[in-house]
């Protein structure tokens, strides 16, 4: 593997997924990384990301660096040809060349600006650092894409041991606009398991088509619940009305009520989570959203693990 970013960079995704089931059910550590750094770049806030791609790296011997970019180093300017008498001192060529000759592997967070749909969806920010770096690149989420979740959560699903589960992906209310990424990549990894998908959103809350097409789509929330297996709660914006909250109509935060119409689904969210608007308490502390977040210290060594035998 070259790069991880999306599930396009992995030539069979559902061998890597059996992957990172082997070292949830048998956790291991190695020396395959021994003498080499992975850096970790955050333009955004992380807990889960930055904690458990830190474990990983060290569960594999590596040594790792990380640079909060917004609040420790200089403002970063996109723009090509610019000239640089504003407020930005470096240009993202030269912060991405220098951070590339101190590491091995590097990994960036990016968020959707959730401004210019074009810009977030042609993913400018990732691709400086796939143009610039000498190293291969993880997304630690990028403005459309969160690949380590997905893989995280496929894993998760299919560690459930349940025949073709039925998987509902519900959209949940949030007090902020937030980006389409976990629900995007979620959509691109779901067919790499034997599940069937059911997406329910209210209207106005449409994915892009490139992620839906084919999918079964509701704007009832109930009708998706019955008898589903997995139950994955996400907040995103709106696609269309791009970065907008277009009102929505009836409740549609996860109740104790609403999962009863399920078949004793697993409730799953990436976190953070907002308590008693996305999920009410009684929800969450039943799920498996503890398992989940364990897991993604799977998926980071797995994806470490891969990028460093093709080194
Ligand atoms: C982010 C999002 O929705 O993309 C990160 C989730 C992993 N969530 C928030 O900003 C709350
Ligand atoms: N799920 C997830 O990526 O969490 P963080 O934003 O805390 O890294």
């Amino acid at each position: 593997m070259k790069n991880f970013t999306s599930v396009a960079d992995v030539a069979k995704p559902p061998a890597l997924i059996q992957q990172v089931k082997e070292l949830i059910s048998q956790p291991s550590q190695s020396e395959t990384g021994r003498g080499k750094t992975l850096g970790l770049i955050f333009f955004n806030p992380s807990l889960r990301t930055r904690l458990s791609t830190q474990k990983a790296a060290q569960n594999l011997g590596m040594n790792v660096i990380v640079l909060n970019i917004s609040a420790d180093s200089w403002q970063v300017e996109f723009e090509d040809g610019a000239v640089m008498n504003g407020g930005s001192q470096e240009h993202i060529k030269d912060t991405v060349k220098v951070i590339s000759g101190y590491c091995d592997i590097m990994g960036v967070r990016t968020f959707a600006n959730l401004d210019d749909r074009e810009a977030d969806y042609q993913e400018k920010v990732l691709n400086n650092f796939l143009e610039y770096s000498s190293t291969p690149v993880i997304s630690l989420e990028s403005a459309t894409l969160h690949p380590l979740q997905s893989l995280t959560d496929m894993a998760t699903i299919s560690d459930l041991n349940i025949q073709k589960p039925k998987v509902v992906l519900s959209w949940a209310p949030h007090p902020g606009a937030l980006p389409q990424a976990v629900s995007n990549s979620f959509l691109e990894w779901i067919p790499h398991i034997d599940a069937k998908m059911v997406v329910t959103h209210p209207r106005g809350y449409e994915l892009s088509e490139k992620f839906t097409d084919g999918l079964s789509i509701t704007y009832n929330q109930e009708e998706a619940f019955a008898g589903a297996d997995v139950v994955y709660a996400k907040s995103w914006s709106s696609y269309n009305q791009y970065g907008q909250r277009p009102t929505v109509k009836g409740n549609w935060t996860i109740t104790e009520e609403k999962m009863k119409l399920t078949n004793h689904a697993s409730f799953m969210h990436c976190l953070p989570i907002r308590r008693n608007v996305v999920a009410t308490d009684a929800v969450i502390d039943q799920s498996a959203v503890y398992r989940q977040a364990k897991n993604r210290e799977f998926a980071a060594q797995t994806v470490l693990k891969n990028l460093l035998e093709d080194l």
